[in-house]
């Protein structure tokens, strides 16, 4: 990545780490609770724009006592109508860099996951929340709407209802009911939900890399073509996935007993 790139995005509140092969990406804006406003989400857009080739995975995580607060409020301004859809479309941008990015990435959240926070969180493909964690869509209270692909992505995650419901009445779930519902696919104690995303993301990052982008570019258009176009492109993908050298590779190690076995969970 261009130094220039990650000067500047540290100076806006998003900075990057890496840990091993795993790119950690920090909102680093405690004092307002990690609000995004145009800054942050331009520098969110550039940093996942140019992770580091070293990067085989992607962690997303917010300083402070809450991973997110949303939209920055104090930047909410009259827009007329093109106005307002360019800034909608500027998150879009950044938060496709999220989910069509290269490497897979994982939300590690706690505290506020509310607004735009949710809408980052449901960008990524995976979310390990702590017990501090909670969840709201409070646009439905503030007169307005989501606009940084949230209509789209949180359905996908917990039900067009259940979305409908927290932004008509300003619903405001905890991290089990979260976990239940389907907003994390991780609950953790307070305070370690880092770690656990740094821990699956290290593992994310050993496996082949067609794979990680099979199942971050494929499976979700997979699942929303016609089963006829679905079982086509899976066909397509399949094949790609198993002629690299790398899965010949596995799949031999495997026959020859030198490869992990599936195991029962404990
Ligand atoms: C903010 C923001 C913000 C905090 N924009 N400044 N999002 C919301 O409607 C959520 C609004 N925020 C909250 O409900 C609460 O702040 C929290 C539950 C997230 C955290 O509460 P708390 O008690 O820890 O912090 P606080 O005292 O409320 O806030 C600390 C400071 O952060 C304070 O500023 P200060 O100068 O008085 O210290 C707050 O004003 C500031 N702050 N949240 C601006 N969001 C693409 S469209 C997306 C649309 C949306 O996301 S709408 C939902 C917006």
């Amino acid at each position: 990545m261009p130094d220039a790139i990650l000067e500047q995005a540290a100076r806006h509140g998003v900075a990057l780490e890496m840990r091993g092969a795993v790119a950690v990406v920090s909102l680093r804006r405690p004092a307002k609770r990690n609000a995004l406003n145009d800054a942050i989400v331009a520098a969110l857009r550039d940093v996942f724009q140019h992770l580091p080739m070293e990067a085989k995975a992607a962690v997303i995580e917010g300083e402070g006592e809450h991973f997110c607060a949303g939209l920055d409020l104090s930047e909410l301004k009259e827009r007329d109508a093109g106005e307002g859809m360019h800034h909608s479309r500027s998150w879009h941008v950044a938060l496709d860099a999220v989910q069509y990015g290269r490497v897979p990435v994982i939300a590690a959240l706690h505290g506020a996951v509310v607004g735009g926070g949710l809408e980052l969180a449901s960008a990524s493909h995976i979310r390990v929340a702590d017990e501090t964690t909670f969840y709201a869509l409070p646009e439905g209270t503030r007169g307005i709407f989501v606009g940084g692909g949230g209509s789209v992505r949180i359905p996908k995650l917990i039900g067009v209802a259940r979305m409908t419901d927290m932004m008509l009445t300003g619903r405001v779930y905890n991290a089990q009911d979260g976990e239940r519902l389907g907003f994390a696919q991780y609950l953790v104690p307070e305070g370690q939900s880092l770690d656990k995303a740094v821990e699956l993301a290290t593992r994310i990052a050993t496996n082949a890399p067609l794979t990680n982008y099979a199942l971050m570019h494929a499976l979700p258009r997979i699942a929303e073509q016609p089963s006829d176009h679905g079982f086509l492109t899976e066909a397509l993908m399949a094949s790609i996935a198993q002629s690299a050298p790398e899965a010949k590779d596995r799949v031999r190690a495997f026959l020859e007993g030198k490869a992990a076995k599936v195991r029962k969970s404990s």
